[in-house]
């Protein structure tokens, strides 16, 4: 396919450093419990099921840019779905996450997980779909976990609380964990190819749980692999590289090579452009409002975007970044009302 030429679209004209029309906005988890039709769609079918069925995965996808009018759609997909694609027995538990039909412990475990060679064609012709629906001016995000947060689901054998068995084998088997870093890496770049051959406009690489490590870990155990997975793609779409609770993390993050640093609620956007300025040089910021805040009434919302925003500006006008794209700083919670997120939307494009 020929990739759709819509540099005007707000978020790609800031995710490359122009001025664009308005702030885009987008949040994570943006499709998802939040939306009553969300809830009816999916009425009997289960997550990882939905990922793999085209007209549903685009019509979840599109669900919150028609409600909410969101600069930019995220692929309704997870995390585990190149894993699951692979052949790996996953399920995402409802209410609890992505749950191993067998955690890794072993290096025999290791060398028997499958690598996704094939195509994953319900994922190319569901992005076909999207993209015949969107406007130029609201792009399509494609995603991919890294291979630290992947790993942590694998070797812990789902959600975990402090990712002890993940930190025991960097510490106590460090060859075994860069094996599995190995492993999986080409499994990642993989379905991340698939996705840019579909069309998607922009990727973001979610590492939501670097923010457990501490610096020298993050640099010598996972930061190499984030990085391959970047390079692979240089140069052919704007890249925004995530994690939760990663302020520590933001300068060594920014070396994985993104265009675009996603940054969580707890740093101000200007504090944390002045971290990655000091190791990368200036990129753009995409975040941060504190998910929680879309519970608190329209005056907090208000006052909340208007600090963001300036932060951003500040950030910019000091030379530390680049541009400015509006997201929460980690996913909607699942029983965020609707009607705030489409409110946040409209405070952020300053229609309120
Ligand atoms: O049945 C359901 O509705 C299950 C809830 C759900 C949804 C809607 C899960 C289970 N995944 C998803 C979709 C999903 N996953 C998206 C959708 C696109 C959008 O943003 O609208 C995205 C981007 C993801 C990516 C994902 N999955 C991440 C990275 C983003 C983040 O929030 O940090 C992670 C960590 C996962 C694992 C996962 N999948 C599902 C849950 C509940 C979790 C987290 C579990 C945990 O806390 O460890």
């Amino acid at each position: 396919m020929t990739r759709r030429n819509i540099p005007h679209a707000p978020l790609l004209a800031a995710a490359a450093g122009d001025t664009p029309d308005r702030t885009p906005v987008w949040f994570m988890r943006q499709a998802g419990r939040s939306l009553p039709e969300y809830r009816k769609v999916r009425e009997g079918i289960s997550m990882l099921d939905s990922c793999f069925m085209p007209e549903l995965l685009a019509e979840i996808t599109m669900q919150p840019v028609r409600r909410h009018g969101v600069d930019a759609a995220i692929l309704f997909s997870d995390i585990v779905v190149p894993l699951r694609a692979a052949g790996v027995g996953v399920e995402i538990v409802p209410g609890r996450g992505p749950v191993m039909d067998k955690a890794i412990t072993t290096r025999a475990d290791i060398d028997a997980l499958p690598i996704l060679e094939e195509d994953v064609p319900e994922v190319a012709e569901g992005i076909g779909i999207i993209l015949d629906e969107l406007t130029d001016s609201q792009a399509l995000i494609g995603f991919v976990g890294a291979p630290f947060t992947l790993a942590s689901y694998l070797v812990e054998g789902g959600p975990s609380k402090n990712h002890e068995k993940t930190k025991a084998m960097i510490h106590g088997e460090p060859e075994t964990w860069h094996a599995l870093m190995e492993r999986l890496t080409p499994t990642i770049t993989r379905f991340l190819r698939l996705q840019i051959d579909a069309g998607i406009d922009a990727m973001q690489l979610f590492d939501s749980w670097a923010g457990f490590l501490t610096e020298r870990d993050y640099r010598e155990h996972v930061l190499p692999y984030s990085v391959r997975i970047l390079e692979e793609i240089a140069g052919e779409i704007p890249r925004i590289h995530f994690g939760v609770g990663t302020g520590e993390l933001l300068g060594a993050m920014s070396e994985a090579g993104s265009e675009v640093m996603g940054v969580d609620w707890r740093v101000p956007l200007d504090v944390a452009a002045e971290r990655i300025h000091a190791v990368s040089g200036p990129k753009v910021l995409q975040g941060n409002l504190d998910p929680a805040v879309l519970f608190a009434g329209r005056d907090a919302l208000v006052s909340e975007v208007a600090r963001i925003k300036s932060e951003a500006v500040r950030a910019m006008e000091a030379g530390h970044a680049t541009g400015h794209i509006f997201n929460l700083g980690h996913g909607v919670l699942p029983n965020t009302p609707a009607e705030a997120i489409t409110e946040a939307v409209a405070i952020v494009h300053g229609e309120n």
